[in-house]
Order: structure tokens, then C-alpha cells, then sequence
């Protein structure tokens, strides 16, 4: 394969004449570009969904692409293929591949059969005709059927693999070692792990880039341990594999990842990237502040440094990053994983949407006593911020009336957000003293109601 070294997975498609998967709006929003990727885990195919209009196409060397032409043909069409025409949901059709694709991946990944499931999978994916409501029927009778995949041979399985130096300019270490090697040679390459927030420069800004360094195979980085009270989580650890750690250890962070994006983003966005895009409304910074994370730094040279996660942002979209530098992995301490905690997002749309702000809050001590508090913002301030003053005021202080009246006060007094596309400043002022009552009323025994676990009398 021969592709410039930005060159995204989309583009390489349609020139190549396969021109099944569309484009919507190259920002990783709509779906309508969405693929179907395949690699080796240990021994058998594990398929996900991305968004090939942000996806480097040099990342996929050594993986097995699927788009909806090689789903099913006329003679023998895919199940979700079959039920979408079962029940016309499909009507300009612009959307529809995107859909299948989607659809297709939970039942190639085996999927169960529910509502739940469906919506999940097809978070990522927008239809403007149609309405949802054949497609999510499709999903869930596709889903139903007796189905044996054709998709993976073993021949396939064992010619996938991971491949290094796919071209000149595009590295793909699988090492830490050679990474830092990659990175002396390479003084201009940028770092990209899932490319959800790098390739938007090359498809809205119409950048280029002259040379990328691939993290995602670099192994140190890809790993989660839990050693000694901490938690070590790799930078190039992406969100889907943080749901499956998280699973039975914070139900309040599952929640959270699982309105991060959608299932494409979480498919290939990466803890790395989010701390390394230094947004002040990404959804990560927040957690760790509250967790007291600490973030290890390693040089092009080896050079190891640790810093806190609430000293890592200097300004609006710059960290204490250094040249040659790269974020190789994040310690947080179990203890405070194990202290009770709350992440609230709000944002206009429940799924694949940015925050408007988010607050996360970790409060020790029991008998609705605060011995020691940790409350952090993102989206109030240009990088997210730790409520230094309102932590110590909650300390070993009566929850009352009183004290809430001075929080609120106090609150509108730290913060001065911006108004922009997403919320105005007083909305996001209001939000923020509601999220912390609402911290201190659970952490008080009154669990408020999750409208995302609401369910509707048919
Ligand atoms: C449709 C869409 C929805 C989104 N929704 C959300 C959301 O709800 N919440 C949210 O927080 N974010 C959201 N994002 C932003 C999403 O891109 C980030 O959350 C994601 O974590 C970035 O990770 P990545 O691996 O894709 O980073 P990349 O795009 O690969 O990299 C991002 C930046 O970080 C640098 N970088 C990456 N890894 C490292 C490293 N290890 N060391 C140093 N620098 C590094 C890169 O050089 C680049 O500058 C969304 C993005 C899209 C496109
Ligand atoms: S074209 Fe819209 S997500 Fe890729
Ligand atoms: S069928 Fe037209 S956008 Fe979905």
C-alpha cells in the first residue's frame, strides 16, 4: 500500500473507486462514513466501528478493512442488509451505508438483541429522512437471526498483524524504545493515536502534514495495570477498552465514557489524546483532577517526569508538554477511585455531542461528613479547573441551607465562563452550582434521578 502519510481511509476509498462509503461531514459526526475494521486478537478477528473520514489511511496497514461492498452482494446480502430493505429504512439512502456498516459490526461482534444495544451501536450515526425508528427495527431483527460470518477465513486471521514504517513518513513504532527513537529522527512529526481531533485538522483546516508518528501500536502504551495503589492506564488505551476496565469499578466514569462521542470515537479515541488536545471542555481532564492523577511525561531521550494531573494545562490549549515529549501513561491512585465520586455532563445532544460543562466531584469521609473533597470543571474556564476555596468550605461542614447559599456565592464568584455556540455564561454558571448541590445531596444519601436510566411507560 502507497498512501500519502495524511491521506484518511475515506478519500483512498472513493478515489479507488469504492464509493459505497459517503461523506457527510468529515468530522467524524454523521456515520455516514463509517467502516468496519478487523484485527488479529489473539487468534480471531475482532471487528470495530470508525469513521474513515478522520482515520489515517497509513493505521490500517495490517488490518482488515470492511466496507458495505464487502458486506454482501446482490446474491447473498448481509442480515442487516436484508432487514433494512424487510423494513424501508432506507429512503435517500445517504445515510444507509453508515447504518449497515454499524449495524453489521454488532452482529458480526455478537451482539444481544436489544433496544439498548442497538441504540448504542448506532450512536455515531445520523439519518435525516428516514426516522430511527425501521433502522433500530432492523438492527434488533438482524440481530435475532441464526447468522454464521463469512468475513474472517483463518488464512485472513493469520496474515493480520502489526506492521511498522508503512511509509517514509508515516512511523508506526511498536516499542517505547523506538518510539523515542521515531521521535529524535522525526523532530516534525506530529504524534497521532486515534486521530479523532489530529485528522480534523487536515479535513476542516486543510492541513497537511509532512510525517506522523503512530502511537497505537507502541505496547508500553496500550496497557492497563493495577499495581501497588495505582492504576496505570497506557496512553494509547482507547475509551472502548476503558469501558470494559471500568466495567465493575466506577459506575459513574462508565457513564460518563459512555456519552463521550459515539461508539466510533470511543472505538479509537485515546486518554493520550484527549489530555494531549488540551481542550478546556474535553471530558477526561476533569476526572483526573479529581482522582489525583498524576501524568507521566517521557522525552524523545528516555528522560521520565511525573506531574499532576491539575498542573499538566498552562493556558488555552497549551500544556506543560515539552518538544520531543510524549504523555506515556496515567497513574491513578485506587483509593481514590474507591471514594465516592460523581461526573455529570451536560451538552445539547445525549450522545456524540462536547459538554457544555462538566463537573466531577470526589468527596471522602462518611456520615455526610466531607473529610476531604475534590471538585473540577471543564467547560467553565480556558483549561479545566479545580475549585480550590469550595473544596476546603464543604469540609467538615454541615451540608445546610446556610453553607449551600455561600457555595453558590462563592461559585459565581471563581467562575466567569464564556458564552459561545454551546451555552451562554449564566446558563453554564447555573449549571455548575447545580451540579455541586446535586454532588453533595448524593453524597448525602438522596441519589437524584439519572434521566438517561428513566424509562418511558409505552
Ligand atoms: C465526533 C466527535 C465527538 C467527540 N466527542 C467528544 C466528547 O464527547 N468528549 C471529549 O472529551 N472529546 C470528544 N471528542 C474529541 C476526541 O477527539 C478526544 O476525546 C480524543 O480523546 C482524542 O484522542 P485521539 O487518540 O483520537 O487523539 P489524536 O487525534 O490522535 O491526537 C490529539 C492530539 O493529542 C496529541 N497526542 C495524542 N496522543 C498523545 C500522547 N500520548 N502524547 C502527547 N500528545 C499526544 C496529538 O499529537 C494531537 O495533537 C470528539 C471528537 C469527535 C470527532
Ligand atoms: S463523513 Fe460524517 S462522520 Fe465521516
Ligand atoms: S435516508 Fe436520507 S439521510 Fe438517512
Amino acid at each position: 500500500m502507497d498512501s500519502p502519510v495524511d491521506q484518511t481511509v475515506l478519500v483512498y476509498l472513493r478515489e479507488n473507486g469504492l464509493v459505497g462509503t459517503k461523506e457527510g461531514c468529515a468530522s467524524g459526526d454523521c456515520g455516514a462514513c463509517t467502516v468496519m475494521v478487523g484485527s488479529n486478537t489473539e487468534g480471531r478477528i475482532v471487528y470495530h466501528t470508525r469513521n474513515s473520514c478522520i482515520t489515517p489511511m497509513n493505521q490500517l496497514a495490517g488490518n482488515h478493512l470492511i466496507t458495505v461492498e464487502g458486506l454482501g452482494d446482490e446474491s447473498q446480502l448481509h442480515p442487516v442488509q436484508q432487514q433494512m430493505i424487510a423494513h424501508h429504512a432506507s429512503q435517500c439512502g445517504f445515510c444507509t451505508p453508515g447504518f449497515v456498516v454499524s449495524l453489521a459490526a454488532l452482529v458480526e461482534s455478537r451482539a444481544a438483541p436489544t433496544r439498548e444495544a442497538v441504540l448504542e451501536g448506532l450512536s455515531g450515526n445520523l439519518c435525516r429522512c428516514t426516522g430511527y425508528g425501521p433502522i433500530l427495527a432492523s438492527g434488533l431483527s438482524a440481530l435475532k437471526l441464526e447468522y454464521r460470518s463469512s468475513l474472517g477465513s483463518r488464512r485472513l486471521i493469520e496474515s493480520l498483524g502489526q506492521e511498522t514504517g508503512l511509509c517514509q513518513f508515516y512511523r508506526r513504532p511498536l516499542s517505547e524504545p523506538d518510539l523515542q527513537k521515531d521521535i529524535l529522527e522525526n523532530p516534525g512529526a506530529r504524534l497521532v493515536a486515534g486521530g479523532s481531533d489530529l485528522m480534523l485538522e487536515v479535513t476542516q483546516e486543510f492541513r497537511s502534514f509532512s510525517a506522523l508518528i503512530d502511537l497505537t501500536g507502541v505496547n508500553e502504551l496500550t496497557e492497563i495495570d493495577e499495581d501497588a495503589g495505582f492504576i496505570e492506564i497506557g496512553a494509547a488505551v482507547s475509551y472502548t477498552r476503558l469501558e470494559k476496565f471500568f466495567l465493575n469499578r466506577s459506575k459513574p466514569f462508565l457513564d460518563l465514557l459512555r456519552r463521550l462521542g459515539s461508539r466510533q470515537i470511543r472505538n479509537v479515541g485515546t486518554i493520550g489524546g484527549n489530555l494531549g488536545n488540551a481542550s478546556p471542555i474535553a471530558d477526561i481532564p476533569p476526572v483526573l483532577l479529581v482522582w489525583d492523577a498524576e501524568i507521566e511525561l517521557v522525552s524523545s531521550k528516555g528522560k521520565i517526569r511525573f506531574i499532576r494531573a491539575d498542573s499538566f494545562y498552562e493556558g488555552y490549549k497549551k500544556t506543560k508538554l515539552k518538544k520531543g515529549e510524549y504523555i506515556a501513561r496515567i497513574h491513578i491512585p485506587t483509593m481514590t477511585v474507591k471514594h465516592f465520586h460523581r461526573f455529570y455532563k451536560v451538552s445539547k445532544r445525549l450522545e456524540d455531542d462536547i459538554s457544555s460543562v462538566m463537573g466531577a466531584f470526589r468527596f471522602a469521609g462518611e456520615g455526610g461528613v466531607i473529610a476531604e473533597a475534590r471538585i473540577a470543571f471543564g467547560g467553565m474556564a480556558e483549561v479545566p479547573v479545580r475549585l480550590k476555596k469550595i473544596e476546603k468550605m464543604v469540609v467538615n461542614r454541615a451540608l445546610d441551607k446556610e453553607l449551600r447559599a455561600r457555595l453558590r456565592e462563592e461559585i459565581a464568584s471563581e467562575l466567569s465562563p464564556i458564552s459561545d455556540v454551546r451555552a451562554s455564561s449564566g446558563y453554564r454558571l447555573e449549571v455548575a452550582e447545580a451540579m455541586l448541590m446535586r454532588a453533595l445531596d448524593e453524597f448525602s444519601g438522596n441519589e437524584r434521578i439519572n434521566i438517561t436510566e428513566l424509562e418511558l411507560d409505552a
